[in-house]
């Protein structure tokens, strides 16, 4: 194989290799979404998007941030109660220690939907997807419930 062979294999050869690991990391995912469901307010373009995120791995998985094809802004928002009053903040970074469980539910952390692109009508099916540190991605389906859910 002449020098200049050689050089087109490898270049040909590296991206699709640095290509697969990422895959079967992809699929061998230890984050799973539980229980995933959606409180719409009524009157408001906002709702809140609550499940139990599971780390099954060894290492711990970090949430960076959320999107949704339904909403022109999604958060990851802590609701809290600061001297009698409920608040909401941003959290840039939610992390799920491996073994360990963290719930998104009403009163604490939630992902905010706002700016909302259409109706929410009980029993419909939003897709979020949750990206995770080092470029990772977790699909959500998460089904509105009726008001009275927690
Ligand atoms: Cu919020």
């Amino acid at each position: 194989m002449s020098k200049w062979l050689a050089f087109v294999v490898a270049s040909v050869l590296l991206p699709a290799a640095a290509f697969v690991p990422s895959l079967v990391r992809a699929q061998a995912s230890p984050l799973t979404v539980v229980n995933a469901w959606v409180r719409k307010p009524p009157g408001v373009d906002t709702a809140a998007v609550y499940f139990v995120l599971k780390n099954a791995g060894p290492s711990a998985i970090t949430i960076t941030g959320a999107s949704s094809p339904i909403a022109e802004h999604v958060m990851v928002h802590e609701s809290s109660t600061v001297d009698g009053q409920s608040r909401m903040r941003m959290k840039d970074t939610v992390a799920v220690a491996p073994g360990k469980s963290v719930a998104f539910s009403p009163g604490g952390l939630h992902v905010m939907l706002s700016g909302l692109k259409k109706e929410l009508p009980v029993g419909t099916r939003v897709p979020v997807t949750l990206q995770l540190e080092g470029g990772g991605q977790v699909s959500v389906t998460a089904i509105v419930r009726s008001l009275g859910s927690n």
